[in-house]
Formats: structure tokens, C-alpha cells, sequence
């Protein structure tokens, strides 16, 4: 990276000697790429400029000089609002689509077409089915897997009002979402419907398409993510506490490395299968390797170190890392937040990219193409691939560049009670009596306008020191793990209060809860402990924060965690600015409609305050003293 010290782009020692190297092997890199697209196009920062259709493009002037209009008439109300639903369409339409995968294949196993998969958690098989309406009394496992497949498969589509999972929402809570129109109806249904509003000429008033945001993030929130996040519990297993390692250490210079990148856990799990496998770990060692080394990226990565202990070589600015330590045979990849410059800086050492989803296709990559019925044999050629490559590796220009460090992971929110003895109760009690003031949910990515980890990181230690216990999923997983505060010794840095309860429990006072789609585990979480106190999830000293975030399914979160009824800082301003209407929507009138709304705070110490008042004057209002 030209122009900047590489500590002024990272906090992480990994990402900073793997930005040299990159330098000094003349490596392009994300921060490279951010550099050469300065400045940006201030209309479109601002939510301004319109593609929606061939009169145009569009560009609303915002000092008033230029044009106050589009070609059809649009505003810059309308330009924004119709921006940011369509952003919030595609976070949605990206974590649905991922349930409906985990759908397809616990529908493929009730019926009996996989042997590659099964269900690893019966006893949550029945307890969703149960809660989904399936009398399951005299059914066997696959019988009861089928019925459920059927009423979910039916959230994604058109004739319900109403979807499974809103009986876990208080009921104060679908009392506002009913006032406002808001109820999601289904997954699909709610995205396509908010492509159609955003055509020229539909839904031309702003507060009308800000309302349907807040349903189409409602659908993945409370739907197409809760469908990704129970399904995989049943499928793959309900994760429970276990410790593991994190950053670029966790490579290892003898072994083949294998990384698995994106967010569904269909394609990884069968690739740790086969990498398991004592026949290909002989042909690892014939190819001079000392064996097969698996370890995780982004939110796949999430998956398998939940579940699995498999340990976490980054987030997403390592992505493109994690190559130059010319140490990776291979990346697979199902979906999302997967580079393409992947495929290029792959092409500059020995390594392979592959993908496997006939969706996420990248031009240059080896494709070997998954799916229910072949993944097993697909996940072997994936691992027979990144041995032969393991030949091909030049030793002289690998670079590990630190030892790995340990976290503690696992904490489904079944982990979570069963470390309470069942009930939430001691949980509130501890809340009650102010030894955790709060919880907060800290998620999302990295981008790369911010020094990687350095917002996420300091917003928790900054809680955990206020006695707030933080929840992570995703990509803030690892920026808190690298930097220890996933370990139960991280809660001597924690508040008295927080610390004591940690100690007690030997936790962390930073909790892993799984990847992105299992923000839905912080959503039912939040309605649980609603529901005991009889209030509503507005009520509960609770917020959420991406300090880091740049994808659309982050800007879905957050707006479902805000209609939900959490106050939630984001460290980057989404593209609104552009109309007062809307920025004022965000910030002051979803608090009144809904009962929280966003804050912008990049400065993650200003965002610790805004949080620490946040829940000071929730527990006043709940009548519980600090
Ligand atoms: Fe321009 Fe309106 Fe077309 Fe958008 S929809 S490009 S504002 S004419
Ligand atoms: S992977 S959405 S960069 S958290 Fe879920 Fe990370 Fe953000 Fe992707």
C-alpha cells in the first residue's frame, strides 16, 4: 500500500506484515483500491444519484444549485428512500437465500435423496417443530423434518399474513409492528415487493418506502435468518462452548492449508469431512505435507468454529491476506462478501480458488460445483485439489507472520441457558442487580475507510469496562478474538460487576454467537428476556452496533435490530444524508414509531457513551438502579 504506514490501516500485526509483503511483492490490495477510486462520487455517498431507469441517470444537487429533481420528477426524499429500500432488499434477499439453502437440505434429508447430511440435533428438531405447529407425538425424526420443511418453505412465499417465528416476539412489539403496517407476510414476498415499489412511478412518498425497509429487514431478522440459524443447529448441530485459535497463525508452514470462505455451512462441512479423512491426510503426507490443516474466513469461518473448534484465520480485509502468506493451497467458497480480487492475488502465488455455488461464480476460479446430493464426493475433490497444489507451493516465499490466539466460542443461545441452569433468570437477576448493566450485540465487517479492527475493538473493550456484556457474530468476532477479549481471563479487563459474573460462569465477557444470520440468536435472546420481564424489547437496557460495516446485509441488521426495538450505532453513515426527510427518520422518527433508531458515531469511544447513556435510561425506566 503506497502513501499510508500500514499502522494507520490496521491494528493487527498479521494484517500489517502481509500489507508490507504485499508491498514488497507488488501485491494490489483492497487499500490500494479504496485509494484509486478517491475521491467518491459525492452524490452517490449522499444516496443522491438514481440508475432506476434509462430517462435518467440521475443526480439531485445537494446545495441547491443543480437540479432538485430527477428526469421523472423524484425527489431527493424519494432518490434516498428508494436507494436505501433497495440496499435493504439485497441484505435481506442475501440471508434468506441462504436459509432457503439450509431449507433445501433438510427437505433433501426428510425425503431421503442425501446421504451426506443428516440431523446432528433431533431433540432441537422437535422443539422448532413444535414451536412451528407439527403435532410431533408417534412421527419419526424425518416425518417431523418433512412437515417442518413444508410450513417453512411457506414463510418464503405469498399466502401468509403472518411467519413462524413472530411467536417469539412480545406481544407489545407486533402491537407497533401491526399499527405501522409492518408485519412481515413473507420473505420473498417483502423483497420483490420492495423491487416493485422502486421502480419508476410506484411508491413515490419516502415515508411510505422507509416503513416497508423496516418490513423487508423484519423477514430476514425474524424469518430468513432465524430459518438459517435453527436449520443449521438441526442439521449440523447446536453449538456449545469450546475453545479454539484465532488470526493468520493458525496457518501452518508444514501442513496443506484449506480456508473456507463465505457464510453457509453446507459447502464447509462436507470440505472438514473429507480434510478429516484418514486416506487423504496419507496422500497429504506423500505429497511431503505433514497433514491437512482447515481454517476459517468471514462468516463459513463463523460456522465451523461454532460448531466444529475449527480455528479462524480472519475477517474480511485478511481475506486477500491470508494469500500472501503464500502459505494457502486453497480457498472455497460458497457466497457472499468473497472478493473477486481473490482470484488475482491467488494467481500470484501456487493457490487455488474455488467455487462451488452456481450462484457466486468468479471468472478465473476453479469451479467445482456443489450441491445436496454430490456434496461429499465434491468436498474429497476440493481436498484432492489443494494437495496437488500443496506440491506446486514455493516455500521460499512463505510468511506466517505470529503465533495464534486462543478464544472461547460456541455460545448458542441454548449454551447460553444451559449455563444458567435452564432459565434466564439468573441472567436477570445479574441484570437487575447491575452487575451487567446491559448487553449490547456488536456486529458486522471491516471496511477498509476504517483501521481494520480498531472501531469494533475498542467499542468492546470500552462496554465490557461499563459492566455492558457484549454478544459478537461475524466478522467483529474475530477483530474482538484477536485481540483476546473471547477468553474468560479477558474479564479481568471487564467491570467489576461483569467481571464477577463472568468469573463465576468462567466465560468471557465477550460472547461469540455465531455468524451473521445468527444475529437472529441475539433477536430471540432479547425476546426472551422481554417476555420474562412482561415488557416490550424497547424497554430492555439493550442496543447493537456495526462499528466496521460496508455490506448491504449489515444495513438489513441493523434496521431489523431498530424496528425490533434496539437503539443501534453504526460507525459508517449509510448512503441517506442526501435527505433531511430520511436522515431525520433514521435518527429521531423511527424512535418514536418504533421505539429505538440509529445513531452515526465512527469514533468508537463517543459510541461507548451513546450506548452506556442508552442503557442508563433504560434502567432508570425499568426502575432498576446502577
Ligand atoms: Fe432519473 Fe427518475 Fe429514472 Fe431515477 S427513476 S433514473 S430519478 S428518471
Ligand atoms: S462475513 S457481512 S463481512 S460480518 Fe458475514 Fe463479515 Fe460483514 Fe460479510
Amino acid at each position: 500500500m503506497m502513501g499510508k504506514k500500514t499502522d494507520e490501516l490496521s491494528i493487527c500485526q498479521d494484517a500489517r506484515e502481509m500489507i508490507n509483503k504485499a508491498g514488497e511483492e507488488n501485491i494490489e490490495t483492497v487499500w490500494d483500491r479504496l485509494k484509486q477510486q478517491q475521491p467518491h462520487c459525492g452524490f452517490c455517498e449522499l444516496g443522491l444519484s438514481c440508475t432506476n431507469c434509462v430517462m435518467g441517470p440521475c443526480r439531485i444537487d445537494p446545495f441547491e444549485y443543480g437540479p432538485q429533481k430527477g428526469v421523472c420528477g423524484a425527489d431527493a426524499d424519494v432518490v434516498v428512500a428508494r436507494n436505501f429500500g433497495r440496499m435493504i432488499a439485497a441484505g435481506a434477499a442475501s440471508h434468506s437465500d441462504h436459509g432457503r439453502d439450509l431449507l433445501e437440505v433438510l427437505e433433501a434429508v426428510a425425503q431421503g435423496r442425501t446421504p451426506d447430511y443428516g440431523l446432528a440435533d433431533p431433540a432441537k428438531l422437535k422443539r422448532i417443530a413444535l414451536e412451528a405447529g407439527v403435532a410431533v407425538e408417534g412421527k419419526d425424526d424425518l416425518e417431523v423434518a418433512r412437515e417442518l420443511a413444508h410450513i417453512l418453505f411457506e414463510d418464503f412465499g405469498s399466502r401468509k399474513s403472518s411467519l413462524t417465528f413472530l411467536s417469539r416476539v412480545p406481544e407489545k412489539r407486533i402491537k407497533i409492528w401491526e399499527k405501522l403496517g409492518v408485519v412481515p407476510r413473507g420473505i420473498d414476498r417483502e423483497v420483490v415487493e420492495m423491487m416493485h415499489r422502486t421502480h419508476m412511478g410506484v411508491d413515490n412518498d419516502a415515508l411510505n418506502l422507509c416503513l416497508h425497509s423496516a418490513r423487508v429487514s423484519l423477514s430476514d431478522g425474524w424469518a430468513g435468518s432465524m430459518v438459517a440459524t435453527e436449520l443449521s443447529d438441526i442439521i449440523f448441530g447446536t453449538p456449545s462452548p469450546l475453545t479454539s485459535k484465532v488470526n493468520l497463525g493458525v496457518l501452518k508452514e508444514d501442513h496443506v492449508n484449506i480456508l473456507v470462505h463465505g457464510h453457509s455451512p453446507v459447502v464447509s462441512e462436507m470440505v472438514l469431512a473429507a480434510a478429516r479423512d484418514s486416506e487423504f491426510v496419507a496422500k497429504a503426507q506423500e505429497a511431503g505435507a505433514a497433514g491437512i490443516n482447515v481454517a476459517g474466513l468471514c462468516c463459513t469461518g463463523n460456522e465451523l468454529l461454532m460448531r466444529q473448534g475449527v480455528p479462524m484465520a480472519g475477517n474480511h480485509l485478511m481475506t486477500e491476506l491470508v494469500l500472501v502468506t503464500g502459505a494457502v493451497e486453497v480457498i472455497v467458497a460458497d457466497y457472499q462478501c468473497i472478493m473477486p480480487s481473490l482470484v488475482n492475488i491467488a494467481g500470484c502465488y501456487h493457490s487455488k480458488i474455488v467455487s462451488t455455488s452456481s450462484k457466486a461464480r468468479f471468472t478465473g476460479a476453479v469451479h467445482i460445483e456443489m450441491n445436496v446430493e454430490n456434496a461429499r464426493e465434491k468436498g474429497r475433490e476440493v481436498v484432492a485439489l489443494a494437495i496437488e497444489t500443496f506440491r506446486n507451493r514455493d516455500k521460499s516465499r512463505v510468511r506466517i507472520p505470529v503465533e495464534p490466539v486462543e478464544l472461547m466460542t460456541g455460545f448458542s443461545n441454548e449454551a447460553v441457558l444451559d449455563a444458567l441452569g435452564g432459565t434466564p433468570g439468573p441472567l436477570l437477576e445479574a441484570v437487575k442487580a447491575g452487575k451487567i448493566r446491559g448487553v449490547i450485540g456488536i456486529v458486522g465487517c471491516n471496511n477498509p475507510k476504517i483501521k481494520q479492527d480498531y472501531g469494533t475493538f475498542n467499542l468492546a473493550r470500552e462496554c465490557i469496562k461499563r459492566d455492558i456484556l457484549v454478544l459478537v457474530t461475524g466478522c467483529a468476532t474475530i477483530s474482538t478474538g484477536k485481540q483476546g477479549l473471547l477468553m474468560p481471563e479477558a474479564a479481568g479487563q471487564a467491570g467489576p460487576g461483569l467481571a464477577e459474573v463472568c468469573q463465576a460462569l468462567g466465560i468471557p465477557p465477550v460472547l461469540h454467537v455465531g455468524s451473521c444470520v445468527d444475529n437472529s440468536r441475539i433477536m430471540q435472546l432479547c425476546a426472551l428476556l422481554a417476555n420474562e420481564l412482561g415488557v416490550d424489547i424497547s424497554d430492555l437496557p439493550v442496543a447493537a452496533a456495526a462499528p466496521e460495516w460496508y455490506s448491504e446485509k449489515a444495513a438489513t441488521i441493523g434496521l431489523y435490530a431498530v424496528a425490533s426495538g434496539i437503539f443501534t450505532v453504526l460507525g459508517v453513515a449509510p448512503p441517506i444524508l442526501g435527505s433531511k426527510f430520511v436522515t431525520d427518520l433514521a435518527t429521531r422518527g423511527l424512535e418514536d414509531a418504533f421505539g429505538a433508531a440509529f445513531a452515526v458515531e465512527p469514533d468508537p469511544f463517543a459510541a461507548a457513551q451513546l450506548v452506556d447513556e442508552r442503557i442508563k435510561a433504560k434502567r432508570k425506566k425499568l426502575g432498576l438502579t446502577e
